[in-house]
């Protein structure tokens, strides 16, 4: 290699040194700094749901119907978020159901059809309330056909937002009168669930019903 040849490979090593030096020059201004203990964490959402007297929900049972000449009774829940985020309540009534329990002479007298069915008629004549602290807020009967009015119902209600450790009472109340029926009731048997659910209040989400 001569020495002009030499001088012109230096040349060009300067010259890629120098574009590698320009190239790192060209950075953004940044600046950084590192935060520690970030920390991402879901909030919870609980539901306390308690007869008052602090035993857990009984299932409902409404038996020796009309052994007094009229139907009636309630229950009332406090319920609590027991979570960290606020949540929106709703209560909707699940597996209504109305058993004939058989049918004797007189049932089959009013009711025909009686042995032809399985399905009474006990829910039929019984009016459901659900209150909000003590204020009746929704109702309907508790005929099987009827069973999706409660939540529905509630859907259209201001809705009901518990904050954290906050409670509200929940009282169902049902009734049928000494003239709402007659013996296409006898032995009949109505049944259903009280479903609560405490659902994440959110600024975009859809909005959650029933
Ligand atoms: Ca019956
Ligand atoms: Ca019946």
């Amino acid at each position: 290699m001569n020495t002009r040849t030499r001088i012109l490979i230096s040349v060009l090593v300067l010259a890629t040194l120098g574009a590698g030096t320009y190239a790192a020059t060209q950075a953004f201004f940044s600046a950084r700094r590192t935060t520690t203990e970030n920390r991402f964490q879901t909030g919870t959402l609980d539901l306390n749901v308690a007869e008052n007297g602090g035993q857990a929900a009984d299932p409902f049972v409404i038996d020796n119907a009309g052994a007094d000449g009229e139907i009636s009774g309630s229950k009332t829940w406090t319920v609590k978020n027991t979570g960290s985020l606020p949540g929106r309540l709703f209560l909707r009534l699940q597996n209504v159901d109305n058993k004939e329990n058989g049918c004797n002479d007189p049932e089959i007298e009013a009711e025909p059809d009686c042995a032809s069915t399985t399905q009474g008629e006990l829910g039929n004549v019984i009016t459901l309330n659900v209150a909000l602290d003590g204020v009746n807020a929704v109702s309907s009967t508790l005929a099987t056909n009827q069973q999706a009015a409660i939540g529905t119902a509630w859907n259209g209600l201001t809705p009901i937002i518990l904050q954290p450790n906050q409670t509200v009472e929940v009282g169902l109340n049902w009734a049928a009168g000494a003239d709402d029926y007659g013996n296409e009731v006898q032995s009949d048997s109505v049944t259903f669930d009280a479903d609560f659910r405490l659902i994440q209040v959110t600024n975009n989400g859809p909005t959650p019903t029933n």
